[in-house]
């Protein structure tokens, strides 16, 4: 049997990054490119590909763990080895020395009875491949609508391989993984546990269950929460009556109490003057009291945009300008160019012009060009123009950046956005393709509307918000005339730009989109 492990490839330099999702269960057939793993880091999510088809035989991380480049997922019986005249391996060879004391054997653990219970939600995984446990820890926390129950370990000894994940659903006998014990060997037979076999053994060579710690779910005032959730908000001082609940009929869940503590914790560390800890939060309010509704969970990436808008918003004093730049002669030159943009198999929005005339302003006016050091003490400015465009994408929103926007052409720029577009849409953006950026410009063009205050994307210190362009009566000193007008907002931290720096910016901005032959002076 050839076994062969798969572990976290290439990507793009990021470290510790956390699995959210383990795509695959020990016993699964896998076949190369298909998900096995999504690791997601706060600005993207990326699905790890198996490199290599078989079984899977061991999954060597939880949900939840931090990993890097090089670290082991997965262990898989490649494909076409494992043939029955291949004899059945053991974990240990047989020593040529004299074998060690201690006996040691792989004891299948398995959901034990739960009352008759079907189906039930794993809510916890109390330990990971690796980890040493005792008689009696907690291995695992279910939870139905009445009750959460604890499931702990049978035996002592380590953790090799676990067959489950906080949202599945198990009833009893359902594996959960193998323990490799050390010392006395269970109350499996002593022959099976001098020679145990690599993969999981059958569950029959497990020792009786222990019962589960079964603990009711009480409603006590508004709390509707599990004796879990209720033991962790004792741990961290958290009044149940201040949280949200995302689970079933609104029970209060963990992560809901982390989602809680998370801000204010981090506010605390960061020094910043309590960010938004202080402010009321908006009661809970039961919808369905005044009709029928529906709960869907949120994206990850839509969780942290909008704790990201949550921070930056509290934490910057915005000010923001609007002004109507005229790209009517933007508009005949981008419209001169359709043809040549369909032979190059590209279509010429005005966004690329927009990028090069953002850059030409970060250059003429530096003091845009900055960001507000973290010691508060000093400003740092770039010397790069690296420029972010917010991308609607079926996960949320995403601010990929374009780098050395001041050094390209506007083919350059189409080929990059497009490119960059599809990799965010496709779910394929890596942490690196999101930092850096000098800027960013938001545009709902093409959505419509007049005008909006966009949100700075902390650390940079602006932002330009794009409106839907539209034919405008215009005053040119003797009469009206009609101008296609692009509406701009332009928010900035007031702690970094001060008012006329603003203006200069923005009437440098404005009058190189009317005019795009000012980029070459
Ligand atoms: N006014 C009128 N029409 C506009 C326009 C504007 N300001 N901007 C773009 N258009 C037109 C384009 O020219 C194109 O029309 P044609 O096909 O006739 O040429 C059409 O609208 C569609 O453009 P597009 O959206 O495909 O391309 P884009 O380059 O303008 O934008 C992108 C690309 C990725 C920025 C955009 O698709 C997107 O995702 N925008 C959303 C950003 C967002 O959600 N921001 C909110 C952040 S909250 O602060």
């Amino acid at each position: 049997m050839a076994i062969q492990s798969i572990k976290v490839p290439d990507i793009g330099g990021a470290e510790g990054v956390e699995v959210i999702e383990i795509s695959v269960k020990v016993g699964d057939v896998v076949a190369e490119g298909d998900s096995i793993v999504v690791l997601e880091t706060d600005k993207a999510s990326m699905e790890i590909p198996a490199d290599v088809a078989g079984k899977v035989v061991a999954i060597k991380i939880n949900v939840g763990d931090k990993v890097s480049q090089g670290d082991l997922l997965i262990d898989v019986e490649a494909e076409g080895a494992g043939a029955a005249a291949e004899p059945a391996p053991v974990a240990a060879p047989a020593p040529a020395a004299p074998a060690p004391a201690a006996a040691s054997a792989e004891v299948a653990v398995v959901v034990p009875d739960i009352g008759g219970a079907e189906g039930v939600d794993v809510i916890e995984v109390n330990v990971n491949v690796g980890d040493e446990v005792s008689a009696g820890d907690t291995l695992i926390v279910l939870e139905t609508d009445k009750a959460s129950m604890e499931v702990p370990a049978e035996v002592a000894g380590k953790v090799v391989s676990l067959a489950i994940k906080v949202g599945d659903k198990v009833s009893q006998g359902s594996a959960i993984g193998v323990i490799a014990t050390t010392g006395a060997a269970p109350k499996a037979d002593a022959a099976k546990a001098e020679a145990p076999k690599a993969e999981a053994p059958k569950p029959a060579a497990a020792p009786a269950p222990v019962a589960a710690k079964v603990e009711e779910i009480v409603q006590t005032g508004d709390v509707y929460a599990g004796p879990a959730v209720r033991k962790l908000a004792r741990q961290l001082g958290v009044d149940l009556g201040k949280v949200s609940g995302t689970g079933p009929r609104g029970r209060l869940l963990k992560d809901d109490v982390r989602t809680y503590v998370k801000p204010i914790v981090q506010a605390a560390q960061s020094g910043a003057a309590v960010g938004g800890a202080g402010i009321p939060r908006v009661p809970a309010v039961d919808f369905a009291k005044f009709g029928e509704i529906e709960t869907v969970k949120m994206s990850k990436v839509k969780k942290i945009t909008a704790d990201n808008m949550t921070r930056n918003w509290l934490n910057i004093p915005h000010v923001t300008q609007w002004d109507d730049a005229d790209i009517t002669d933007l508009e005949a030159f981008r419209n001169s160019l359709k043809a040549e943009a369909e032979k190059r198999g590209s279509k010429l929005t005005p966004l690329p012009f927009l990028l090069k005339a953002a850059a030409a302003a970060l250059v003429a006016e530096p003091s845009f060009n900055v960001s507000l050091h973290h010691d508060g003490e000093s400003i740092v400015h770039k010397k790069y123009v690296h420029i972010g465009i917010a991308v609607d994408t079926p996960n949320g929103l995403m601010v990929p950046v374009i780098r050395n926007v001041d050094k390209k052409g506007l083919w350059e720029l189409t080929d990059d956005i497009n490119a960059i577009v599809k990799k965010a849409r496709d779910g394929k953006l890596l942490p690196a393709d999101m930092q850096g950026g000098c800027f960013t410009i938001s545009s709902l063009g093409a959505a419509g509307g007049n005008g909006f205050t966009p949100i700075v994307n902390a650390p940079e210190v602006a932002i330009l918000g794009v409106s839907r362009a539209q034919m405008k009566p215009v005053w040119n000193g003797k009469e009206f005339v009609p101008r296609n007008m692009l509406p701009l907002s332009l928010s900035y931290d007031h702690r970094a730009i001060n008012g006329a720096d603003a203006g200069r910016f923005f009437t440098y901005l404005t009058a190189v989109v009317a005019d795009v032959r000012r980029l070459l002076l």
